[in-house]
């Protein structure tokens, strides 16, 4: 099983591959996505470490020259009628995609020290060249990586407490999730919207696998408040209708930190190595002071804007575990809910919502499928912390439902079928991970 699984997934990124960079699946996503580059890379380590490389650089070539790392980075190849919305509705300002395709103003959970830090330790694999290549490539991203970092530490810091507020759904990659649907009831919802933009998703999906008008109508209200002032951070809180600090975003954040503090370590920056692993303690301090519900045992979406966690138990609330610092009780909370049935492992990983919500939805997006992505950041977590028996359960479900279905974008929570995008780039790079 593993070697088919392994050429399958090989040959899913080399169909996905342009020349330049990886897309998440030909139809549904024609250009870069920014946390998918992350998980991306995390595969072609094993199969291709230049290209995975070059996908990074690809991206961070369109970083801001304030830091931020955008969501998607356009293909000039692809025409604006191929998604929406394209690079002409995002209007970015024209300092700030140097010398770049064009992208989107808004960012994605900062994946990507953790994908260069894992490529780095496994190119000596590979030879001398590879090796060489690795630390060439780790010196120019360190500096890059470590602006992302401040912009979102910093800019970004819209509660004060120390946490990055995503001002979109879009930058958490969870889109629909339940986990903002109380703060995205009070943005306004302008249908009329969708009369003069057009939604070029449901041309290569199911609508009723994808978010909905309602929610679309929201997205586009948000980038066009965002995009009024020019996606400028200053007083965002007071004249942006959502801001919403994530527990999985963070976590990631803190991770990042110390990835960082890894790569300073290597690159010989020990003093720099010391206030990443500090600013790590920091963030995990503040997702346990502001994120966690003592009530429900699980950490929520915090709403910025009015103070209030959300209700919602979502895949999101289990992310902390990645955190080495987590305190001993959050850590068994956190087990306890995993293992409930809300989320409770057996034949199939983790969905994306909790499985016993009267809302969970089998196949709509991020309300109840599961996702790869997710679960190997999950099982990532339980390896920090020691649960070295349901790391494997969790991996062995992973490799299982993918070698049946296929490399499917997100798959049914309850038959494991897949759903979405057939050949998606990321479960593909993440099964080379599992199987590796
Ligand atoms: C909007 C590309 C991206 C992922 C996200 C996923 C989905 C986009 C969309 O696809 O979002 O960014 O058009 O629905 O939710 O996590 O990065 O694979």
């Amino acid at each position: 099983m593993s070697a088919e699984l392994w050429n399958s997934a090989a040959h899913v990124l080399e169909i996905n591959w342009t020349g330049d960079h990886m897309v998440p699946s030909r139809k549904l996503y024609p250009h870069q996505w920014s946390w998918d580059a992350a998980f991306i890379a995390i595969g072609l380590a094993y199969v291709n470490p230049t290209r995975a490389w070059r996908d990074l650089r690809s991206l961070f070539e369109a970083q801001w020259p304030d830091g931020r790392v955008p969501h998607i980075v356009f293909d000039p190849a692809t025409a604006e009628a191929d998604y929406f919305p394209g690079p002409g509705f995002w209007d970015v300002p024209a300092y700030a995609n140097r010398p770049a395709r064009g992208s989107t103003g808004i960012v994605q959970p900062p994946m990507h020290a953790i994908a260069a830090w894992d490529v780095y330790r496994h190119a000596s694999a590979h030879g001398a060249n590879c090796a060489q290549e690795a630390r060439t490539e780790l010196e120019w991203f360190y500096p890059r990586l470590v602006a992302q970092q401040q912009y979102l530490t910093g800019r970004r810091n819209l509660g004060g407490g120390g946490l990055a507020s995503i001002v979109h759904p879009w930058e958490s990659g969870l889109d629909n999730s339940p986990a903002w649907d109380e703060a995205m009831a009070n943005v306004p919802a302008d249908l009329s919207l969708l009369t003069t933009y057009q939604r070029r998703d449901l041309n290569n999906a199911d609508a009723a696998h994808r978010p909905t008008d309602l929610d679309y109508s929201r997205y586009v209200g948000l980038v066009l408040s965002y995009r009024a002032e020019r996606y400028d951070d200053h007083d965002l809180l007071d004249r942006h209708a959502f801001a919403v600090e994530c527990p999985s975003f963070n976590s990631i954040l803190a991770s990042a930190e110390l990835a960082l503090a890894q790569i300073a370590g290597e690159l010989g920056l020990s003093a720099e190595a010391a206030a990443h692993r500090e600013r790590a303690q920091r963030i995990t301090a503040a997702i346990v002071k502001r994120l966690w519900n003592a009530r429900t045992g699980t950490f929520h979406a915090l709403d910025v804007k009015t103070g209030k966690l959300s209700p919602a138990h979502c895949v999101s609330g289990l992310m902390p575990l990645m955190l080495p610092d987590l305190p001993a009780a959050a850590v068994e909370s956190i087990m306890a809910e995993a293992k409930s049935e809300k989320f409770g492992i057996s034949e199939l990983p983790a969905p994306s919502y909790d499985r016993t919500a009267p809302d969970f939805d089998t196949k709509r997006y991020w309300r109840g499928p599961l996702w790869i992505n997710v679960n190997w950041l999950l099982r990532r977590g339980l390896l920090v912390h020691g649960f070295r028996d349901e790391a494997e359960d969790l991996r062995t479900a992973m490799v299982r439902l993918v070698h049946r279905n296929g490399h499917f974008e997100y798959f049914h929570p309850e038959t494991g079928e897949g759903l979405g995008a057939p050949t998606f780039s990321w479960t593909a790079a993440l099964s080379l991970d599992l199987l590796a």
